[in-house]
């Protein structure tokens, strides 16, 4: 009970937070997601109806895959923005660094921090940190309702969208009852499920479907038969035409041989360095993996990024996932 209270109190100082400032950016973190484009666009758009100016920026271009979303195709490129404001808003992001504003950029700024990374140390002016919520987008949930915004269709599938892709489509460990009584109210106020399931995951491109071709093609089993992992390499992307953030959804697929406990990606980057995804089924906390290497995540879902080439990157990572999961209980 002593959780609820606090996380309660925790969410009125962001809303007293969001409601004293007069203008509001929403940065995405890097590579953003559904979750980060919901909540962040939702709760925007949610001050614009009370009078505030808001400004979503992003220094890497929305998915394609959530362009369709409602004020999606209004989010700015960082590089363009220049305006003037008083608080900065970091949704779904444990690093304040992975919004792209340096400390001097926020200087004298109200800093507010809404996020469920189990990384997240409370950084902020208000934070708003809840580490069993599915989803940035349920929370934002329960702040439209404290702020008493209504609940119009395109707020309930901008955050119906979020919790859908950061549960998995429902799959995964954070699929709680709380979060299916929130998803339940965003259904009651507009949201499709079936609609939005197909825009989401059946509008993709021939290139990104010959890449996870490719990518499966290559799928590796550690020696104790507990890792699978794939590579992405950028000769890949262009041999398939894929944009280059269209490899997100294929680490769940490291994840689903039978007996496989963690499933990895590792992905070139362009710049050299090899970007790693990591997925657990019930045992190892990749987060724990994933922090140790700079990163940060979800016990069951996290990355980092190495600054090595692939092939050692692989060597490396793979023998430490195999001894975590050496090291963790059977369930
Ligand atoms: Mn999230």
């Amino acid at each position: 009970m002593k959780r609820q209270s606090d996380l309660r109190s925790s969410r009125q100082a962001v809303v007293r937070a969001l409601s004293g400032g007069c203008s509001s950016v929403f940065p995405l973190h890097f590579d953003p997601d559904g979750d980060s484009v919901g909540a962040s666009v939702a709760l925007a758009r949610a001050l614009a109806s009370r009078g505030k100016k808001t400004w979503v920026v992003s220094r890497d271009p929305v998915p394609a895959m959530f362009e369709f979303l409602p004020g999606a195709r209004d989010v700015i490129s960082l590089a363009d923005f220049h305006d003037e404001f008083d608080t900065l808003v970091l949704v779904d992001q444990s690093d304040p660094g992975r919004s792209g504003f340096s400390p001097e950029d926020v200087r004298g700024k109200t800093i507010v921090n809404i996020d469920h990374h189990l990384s997240n140390n409370g950084f902020g002016d208000a934070h708003y940190v809840d580490k069993n919520a599915s989803a940035s987008c349920e929370m934002v949930y329960h702040i439209l309702r404290d702020m008493t915004v209504p609940l119009d269709a395109e707020l309930a599938a901008l955050l119906y969208t979020g919790i859908l892709t950061d549960t998995g489509s429902f799959r995964y460990d954070n699929t709680t009852s709380g979060c299916l009584r929130v998803t339940s109210a965003l259904v009651r106020a507009g949201a499709r499920p079936a609609l939005l399931a197909r825009r989401v995951y059946e509008t993709r491109t021939v290139g990104n479907l010959r890449l996870v071709g490719q990518a499966l093609s290559r799928l590796h089993i550690s020696d104790c038969g507990s890792v699978c992992w794939t590579s992405l390499t950028q000769q890949m992307l262009a041999c398939t035409g894929a944009q280059d953030n269209e490899g997100e959804g294929i680490v769940s697929y490291t994840r689903m041989v039978a007996g496989v406990e963690v499933g990895l990606v590792f992905k070139e980057t362009e710049d050299g360095k090899t970007k790693v995804s990591l997925r657990s089924k019930d045992r190892v906390d990749v987060a724990g993996i994933a922090s140790r290497h700079g990163g940060g995540g979800h016990a069951r879902a996290a990355g980092f990024t190495l600054d090595g080439p692939m092939d050692l990157a692989i060597r490396v990572v793979v023998d430490e996932v195999c001894a975590a999961v050496r090291g963790s209980a059977s369930p």
